[in-house]
């Protein structure tokens, strides 16, 4: 190891040990482990290829797979290694590791989930390659500017990625525009713009580097640079345009984790990586076989949304317009192929391309769709319409083309079936099928929090790594006072360590034995931040006015960026800090009540402050929440959570027993009765005081001094309208945090719930996730069984 790495510092960066700054040493640490990836990433595509396995194809338009070097080190049982022979180089390996960037390649959970399936798809050992963007500009960097977000471009790329390899040989061409003729029988598209894509493969290692995956992102070339005949014209600007698209096309992510619709260059991006991949996926296949009217035995394609949802068509042109297929046989070909998951039921975020726009970039698939259409309707007559109201549906389309849509947890998909796709599940009834997300428990247990992770391998051995339902056997434990101790103690080092932290960033002081509250996610009024920031301030109010009512110590913390176009949300992280403000300065609480809120929360930091927490905040208004992959994260390493029947809160709930889980608020179907109610907001927030008192105090400026009016409309606005219900639960909410602080105070009885949490979340494994897809949509296994031995 320490031969390789300054191997790599010599004739990889051209330095020596003398001159090297942190960045040359982690450049070499890298580079060096990667050549072990690649030690075990090439016998594995040789396998595959030899045994003609079938291959998954994860098609994403996010990957937020974070810091690298830590988790490939683990993976490659290379850790310790490698920190020793950095030490006898006089270098520090957790200096390093914090020294990488954060890839910031996705807005939120779905992003999060296409990099824990790579982790699991590689640690099971089933040929799999994800596809994507490779952004130039991640996810936005969030500031504070007087307690309000300002946002700041990515740069992740202005250093060099270690972990990519470029592919200049594998490019295609991807085009847009222009009009279709049809004569001899075929359609000719002559597009107008064309564009380059070119590959960039990163090896994904499994867990002790068993098998070895790719993902592939694509990044845009210009066709040519310049156009010479306008260059030598003189006429510059004219003679770089195709150059100007091709940057634009992989130049940055958009930061909505909602729809925004109707954004010409955001289709361009989702055909952009689409046809890319799937052209590229069939030159493969072509290798290795002669009829393309097998594909679906060798590839299973999976849509991460309807943001690829492109494929469908894309699939059906080429197998038509250049396999020569029929359009019935190529349509009925692409959906054994082809599988959908949906993650959101929220209107507002389904994606729907107005026609006119969609036909002029893309005017064949355009004409695709209509056969498509017509076909579905001929078989089924009056079935839901992918092109309504002038508007392509991509849920629609992607449904209609998919062999199984998938919902992300057991309510999700019992609300996609009973609301979203009512009629389509009507007319296909064994379509959809729910895999409830997981996570994965390399990053989010054993490299995240090294002392929990320590103690349980102390306990039950490391087996638990590739097949966590092993944490079943620390029930065993819950009533060993030592262990428990243990396991406490583990949590406070990790308290210690974030208090230490938000010292030296912040400037605040935090006590490590408080309660540590955490809500670190998107903001989104459905998330409902709003509500807690309220009961934050109901809290503070009782602790003024009963001072010695014997109060449990806590710090709220709280994280997340806000669509920049939300302003809602943007109000809703202005009023955090506010509030935060004046309860932090307060000396009649300071010591009992404290609110943090660290700009920029990303994936670095949520591996921080995950194991740091005792109460997980998972307070969306019942039926929002498609599923959550947080709340699993915090309940693996020994929160208990507060939260509303939503998402994978009710099997978390099940699996850890609902008497280690704080419940509070309505159902799916409550909200739903309740919402008809016209101003039930205001006859419910009459019957409370406490949520009265509360408005009342931030719309009179008692946050915002010197701006009486600042919050007005947010308050008027949960009077009057509150879609998502926080007057309905505000109050169980309440009572519900004074039972947790009550908790609190038993020690060791919490430090049995909190066991009891870890040892319930083995099902919550983005292993056991993968195994379902595998079994229920791909039809894929291990391409060898013998590497998982
Ligand atoms: C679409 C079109 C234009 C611009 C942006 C978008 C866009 C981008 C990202 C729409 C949605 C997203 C992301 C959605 C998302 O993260 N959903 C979450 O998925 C998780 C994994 O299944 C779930 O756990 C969460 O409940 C769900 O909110």
């Amino acid at each position: 190891m320490k031969d390789a790495i300054l191997a790599h510092l010599r004739y990889g960066l051209g330095k020596d040990a003398s001159h090297s700054s942190v960045y040359d040493w982690r450049m070499a640490l890298s580079h060096a482990l990667r050549d072990r990836a690649v030690d075990h990433w090439i016998p594995s595509t040789q396998t595959t290829y030899a045994r003609k396995a079938k291959r998954v194809y994860y098609l994403s338009m996010e990957f937020l797979i974070g810091r690298l070097v830590e988790d490939m080190a683990a993976n490659l049982g290379a850790t310790e290694e490698a920190r020793a022979a950095l030490a006898e180089l006089g270098q520090d390996f957790d200096t390093l590791v914090r020294d990488e960037p954060d890839a910031a390649l996705g807005n939120g959970g779905l992003g999060r989930l296409a990099a824990c399936f790579m982790d699991s798809l590689a640690t099971l050992g089933i040929p799999a390659m994800g596809y994507g963007i490779r952004y130039e500009h991640g996810l936005f960097e969030q500031d504070f500017v007087d307690g309000q977000q300002i946002e700041k471009p990515e740069t992740w790329l202005s250093q060099k990625h270690a972990w990519e390899f470029e592919r200049p040989e594998v490019q295609y061409s991807i085009t847009f525009g222009g009009h279709v003729e049809h004569h001899d029988g075929r359609a000719h598209w002559h597009p107008h713009e064309t564009v380059f894509a070119t590959a960039h493969d990163t090896p994904v290692i499994g867990w002790q580097g068993r098998w070895g995956n790719t993902l592939r992102l694509w990044s845009a070339q210009p066709v040519k640079i310049f156009d010479l005949a306008s260059f030598n014209r003189g006429d510059y600007l004219a003679a770089s345009r195709s150059e100007a698209l091709a940057r634009t096309i992989c130049r940055v992510l958009y930061p909505d984790d909602t729809t925004e619709t109707g954004k010409e260059l955001r289709l361009k991006q989702e055909y952009f990586f689409t046809a890319a991949s799937i052209q590229d996926l069939i030159r493969r296949f072509l290798v290795t076989h002669d009829d393309i009217r097998r594909l679906d035995e060798a590839a299973a394609i999976q849509l991460n949304d309807t943001h690829p949802a492109i494929a469908g068509p894309e699939l059906v042109r080429l197998l038509v317009d250049v396999h020569g297929l029929g359009m019935g046989e190529a349509i009925d070909l692409a959906r054994r192929c082809l599988g959908y998951t949906n993650h959101t039921l929220l209107p507002e975020a389904l994606e729907r391309w107005p026609e006119w726009l969609f036909g002029r970039v893309l005017p064949r698939h355009l004409e695709i769709i209509r056969e498509i259409e017509a076909t579905q309707q001929a078989e089924f007559a009056g079935s839901p319409r992918i092109l309504d109201h002038g508007n392509v549906q991509m849920g629609e389309l992607a449904f209609i083309m998919a062999h199984k849509v998938n919902g992300v947890s057991a309510l999700h998909t019992d609300l996609v079936k009973q609301t979203l796709f009512s009629d389509l599940h009507r007319i296909h009834p064994t379509r959809i099928i729910n895999q409830t997300n997981g996570i994965t428990p390399r990053r989010w247990l054993h490299t995240c929090n090294p002392a929990l992770s320590g103690l349980i391998t102390g306990a039950i051995g490391d087996g638990w790594v590739a097949d966590l339902e092993q944490l079943k056997a620390l029930k065993g434990k819950t009533g060993d006072a030592a262990f428990l101790s243990d396991f406490m103690a583990a949590k406070r080092h990790n308290k210690e360590r974030l208090s230490n932290w938000v010292q030296q960033t912040l400037g605040q002081s935090i006590d490590p034995d408080a309660m540590f509250d955490v809500q670190i996610k998107r903001i989104h009024e459905y998330k409902r931040q709003h509500m807690n920031i309220l009961e934050t301030i109901a809290l503070w109010n009782e602790m003024k006015a009963n001072p010695g009512a014997g109060w449990q110590p806590r710090v709220k913390i709280f994280g997340g960026k806000a669509a920049p176009g939300y302003h809602v949300a943007k109000e809703i992280i202005h009023l955090i800090n506010d509030v935060a403000t004046v309860i932090n300065n307060d000396p009649a609480t300071k010591d009992l009540l404290q609110i943090v809120y660290p700009p920029n929360y990303n994936v670095t930091m949520a591996e921080m402050l995950i194991p740091a927490a005792d109460l997980s905040e998972q307070i969306s208004t019942a039926g929002k929440e498609a599923s959550g992959t947080g709340n699993m994260k915090f309940a693996l390493n020994g929160a208990l959570t507060i939260g509303t029947l939503d998402g994978a809160n009710v099997e978390i709930r099940e699996h850890v027993g609902a008497e280690n889980f704080f419940l509070f608020g309505l159902t799916a179907q409550e909200i739903m009765e309740a919402r008809k109610q016209p101003g039930f907001a205001r006859a419910t927030i009459e019957k409370s005081p406490r949520m009265q008192r509360v408005l009342q105090q931030i719309a009179e400026g008692r946050f915002s001094p010197g701006d009486a009016s600042r919050y007005h409309g947010f308050v008027g606005n949960l009077w009057d309208h509150d879609y998502f219900c926080v007057s309905l639960d505000f109050d169980n909410y309440y009572d519900t945090q004074r039972r947790a602080d009550e908790a609190f105070g038993h020690r060791d009885a919490w430090a049995a719930m909190a066991l009891t949490n870890t040892a319930g979340m083995g099902w919550f494994s983005s292993d056991r996730t993968i195994q379902g897809y595998a079994r229920d949509i791909w039809d894929v296994g291990p391409a060898d069984a013998k590497t998982l031995e």
